[in-house]
């Protein structure tokens, strides 16, 4: 067993090669277990260009546990023939031998023995050869020294079949000399101390090259959540566009501002509990701006404004309902009656991006909530044409440039339009939000000026996300079964980058 560490054995051993070595062989010559040549390796190559070492991973025949213990013990009939004296052995006895089963049946093969079943007392083996040769140990022998390429593919197959021999794929190293290699390694200084400088000991003293090529270890760092990337660029173009984000820090708001205040009727289908989520406790909502409820109730119940309202009996107890906001909708209705207080009318555009919850049949793009984007402009004679106008310069800062509108219904906006838009790797038009002209009997009653209109918008931000990132199901983008790894790696994909292809189906 060579002495000496590995390293310096290797050092030595390279010396003497011309080219290079495998780090397994050397391995087997210095009768070391393959991990400490791999040892010495790495820490040489942490010294710097003493050696290069190249990774390959070659195949090699290794024994099984079971081929270990016959390439020590001897095969199982060797075992067995060996156990038969020359008056024989009982077949019951031998069995019982712990290489009895797979021993007889060999030996029997290799017609080593014979069993007698005329005996008085039951079957007897014998030996029918006097000596043999356990070839199977001696081939085990053989890879062991490492000479398995000299058995036969045969030999080989054989053994493998009975368990006793293995192919690994062993990954080793090629070691060759490295442009400072030295069989005298010395360690190479990392660092320039105060005390080489003072002593000047740093110039006799080999330092190890700068690799300014390392790179740094990537800090340990919080992740944006990939919903939040893409929040953060709708701010973004918001922003540009030189809207302000209005305040949407209350998910419960009461019935009056997330449906009334919209002039959305109390009896509307969106107001019972199959679509909305109403709170218990505190049930009702007690401060509301009774000025403005009064012209609420009054243009609900007989009009008012050019319009006939519903002609019902709007009840103030509905609209103090507290409730799960189900838009932000809701927090642009608190924002255009704030808006409306501020006499002399200033033009306004607001946005708002926030959690919006909505009771519905959970699907694979559905969850009981969703993160809704509104855009809303407030100024003097705005018509639909103003509002296509500002979705087609929203969009396209989406990257998001075939627009269609189809007209729709919202109870608070009239008139109303889908917005398509034509998606290249989808191959198909995707609606891509909904949007409208809020009615006067919105506006109005909150005092806003006649001749003001106030276009609006909306999108969820749950889509464009799951398009980006190429997910199918919204599980896989928020909730318990995200896996982080996904928000580790989601990369920062630019919206208006061009849209990634969607997963193919096996991917998905
Ligand atoms: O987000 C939606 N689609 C969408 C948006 C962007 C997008 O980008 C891709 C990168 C290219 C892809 C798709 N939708 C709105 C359309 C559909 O997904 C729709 O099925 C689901 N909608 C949600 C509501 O579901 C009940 C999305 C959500 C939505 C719908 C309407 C509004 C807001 C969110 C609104 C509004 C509005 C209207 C008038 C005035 C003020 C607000």
């Amino acid at each position: 067993m060579a002495d000496g560490p590995v390293a310096e054995l290797l050092l030595r051993r390279l010396e003497a090669s011309d080219g290079g070595l495998d780090s397994a062989e050397l391995a087997t010559e210095l009768g070391v277990e393959h991990q400490a040549v791999v040892g010495a390796v790495k820490s040489l190559q942490a010294l710097g260009e003493v050696i290069e070492a190249e990774l390959r991973s070659t195949k090699r025949w290794e024994l099984t546990s079971e081929g270990e213990e016959i390439a020590r013990e001897g095969s199982h009939e060797a075992r067995v023939f060996r156990s038969i004296p020359p008056e024989g052995l009982a077949q019951s006895e031998l069995m019982r031998l712990p290489s009895g089963k797979v021993g007889f049946s060999k030996a029997m093969s290799n017609k080593w023995i014979r069993v007698d079943k005329s005996m008085a007392d039951g079957p007897r083996v014998f030996r029918v050869v006097d000596s043999m040769e356990d070839e199977v140990q001696r081939r085990l022998q053989m890879v062991q020294r490492g000479q398995a390429e000299k058995l036969g593919e045969k030999e080989r197959s054989e053994l493998r079949k009975r368990k006793l021999l293995a192919e690994v794929t062993l990954k080793t190293y090629w070691v060759s000399k490295g442009s400072a290699f030295s069989t005298s390694i010395s360690k190479q200084e990392t660092e320039l101390s105060p005390e080489m400088i003072s002593s000047g000991s740093w110039q006799d003293r080999p330092f190890k090259p700068y690799n300014f090529l390392a790179q740094g270890v990537l800090p340990d760092s919080g992740h944006l959540h990939p919903l939040l990337k893409v929040r953060s660029q709708f701010r973004q173009i918001f922003l540009e566009m030189g809207f302000t984000e209005m305040p949407t820090d209350n998910f419960i708001e009461s019935s009056f501002w997330n449906f009334d205040a919209l002039f959305q009727p109390q009896q509307h289908p969106a107001r019972d509990q199959h679509d909305t989520f109403f709170i218990r406790d505190p049930a009702e909502a007690l401060q509301l701006p009774m000025d403005y409820v009064q012209r609420v109730k009054r243009t609900h119940s007989q009009g008012g404004y050019g319009s006939q309202g519903y002609k019902y009996n709007w009840k103030l107890d509905e609209a103090r309902k507290n409730l799960l906001r189900t838009h932000t909708t809701s927090a642009s209705a608190r924002a255009l009656y704030r808006l409306a207080q501020k006499k002399p009318f200033t033009p306004a555009k607001y946005f708002s991006i926030d959690r919006v919850f909505r009771n519905e049949t959970l699907d694979a793009t559905h969850l009981a909530e969703f993160h809704q984007i509104e855009g809303v402009v407030a100024d003097h004679g705005l018509t639909l044409g103003h509002l296509m106008g500002v979705l087609r310069e929203f969009f396209t800062k989406l990257g998001i440039t075939q627009l269609r509108f189809k007209p729709a219904y919202n109870p608070y906006t009239e008139p109303s339009m889908e917005v398509f838009s034509y998606h290249p790797g989808l191959k198909k038009w995707v609606e891509v939000g909904n949007s409208g002209v809020f009615r006067p009997e919105m506006l109005l009653p909150m005092g806003l000026p006649e001749n003001v209109s106030v276009i609006a918008w909306g999108l969820s931000l749950e889509r464009p996300t799951m398009i980006k990132y190429g997910i199918n199901n919204i599980r896989e983008l928020v909730g318990h079964k995200v896996n982080l790894q996904m928000v580790y790696d989601s990369p920062l994909c630019r919206l208006d980058a061009k849209p990634k292809p969607p997963p193919t189906q096996e991917a998905a």
